[in-house]
């Protein structure tokens, strides 16, 4: 079964995406720990983001990078928190999250 993620990807449900291009999607965390929290996601369905092929894995850093310079210049945020949790969603998906303070988070 398709996860939530490529259903995203696949426009069978919504999300507010904020970059996209041939490989992967970054849009707005629907939990989100802080506004702006947003998921880069690869297009490609793998579970396990080590069991991506390097040029997707170098691919992944690329577009979370650029996203997160974009993020950066348009938030007001000391610095931009990154994680890989994949508890919930077993789709590899890299969590950023605009940090001013961790007083700031709704753990
Ligand atoms: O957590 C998965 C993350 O994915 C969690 O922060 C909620 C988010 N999520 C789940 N469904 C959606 C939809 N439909 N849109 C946007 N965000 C979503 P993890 O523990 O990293 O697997």
């Amino acid at each position: 079964m398709a996860s939530i993620f490529t259903k995203i990807i696949n426009r069978e449900i919504p999300a507010h995406i904020v970059a996209e291009n041939d490989q992967f999607i970054a849009f707005l965390d629907i939990m989100p720990l802080v506004k702006g929290h947003v998921l880069v996601v690869p297009k490609q369905e793998v579970d396990y983001i080590f069991d991506l092929e390097p040029d997707v894995l170098s691919g992944l850093h690329l577009f979370a990078q650029q996203v997160a310079k974009a993020m950066d210049k348009t938030i007001k945020c000391t610095r931009i928190g990154v994680a890989v949790i994949g508890l919930e969603v077993p789709h590899v998906h890299v969590h950023l999250v605009p940090l001013k303070s961790m007083d700031d988070i709704n753990f």
